[in-house]
């Protein structure tokens, strides 16, 4: 099983800003991610919260839950969040960041994440694209280690 996280203000997504993060709602978002899970055989649990200390909680207590890894949008907290770096790093599961946009390619500070040095890897840029990308990583990581 599969933990998705969503961040601060991912509940606004095809609300507002469609023309930097798309016109796909996060419940179409969690679907998308739910339905690639299935074609990869992994079963998908999304969550969202506004609250840095709520997404500490869910990663420290993940594997617990029976996760096996982490695709994680840390939303504005990527680029200053070292609880949350913190969280990744004091927990084993593979966790991998993911973002909507092309952090690179907006403005300066965004380009800058304290969150990626925990996680095996950043796809950034391809809308809920980036989620399969991920997801697709951590079936064959997993498929690798049974
Ligand atoms: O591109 C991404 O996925 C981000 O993580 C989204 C964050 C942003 O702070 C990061 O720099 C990049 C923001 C999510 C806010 O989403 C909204 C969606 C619609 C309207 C307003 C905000």
């Amino acid at each position: 099983m599969i933990l998705v996280l969503n961040g601060p203000n991912l509940n606004l997504l095809g609300k507002r800003e469609p023309e930097i993060y798309g016109k796909t709602t996060l419940d179409e978002l969690e679907e998308l991610c739910e339905g690639w899970g299935v074609e990869l055989g992994l079963g998908v649990v999304c969550r969202q919260s506004n609250f840095e200390g709520q997404l500490v909680e869910w990663i420290q207590q993940a594997r617990d839950e029976g996760f096996r890894g982490i695709v994680l949008n840390p939303g504005a907290l990527t680029h200053y969040s070292i609880a949350l770096l913190d969280a990744i790093r004091g927990q084993s599961l593979p966790v991998v960041e993911v973002h909507l946009s092309n952090i690179h390619a907006r403005e300066e500070y965004r380009s800058r994440s304290v969150t990626a040095a925990g996680a095996r890897g950043l796809v950034s840029g391809f809308g809920p694209m980036s989620y399969k990308m991920a997801l697709v990583y951590l079936a064959d990581l997993l498929e690798a280690q049974p």
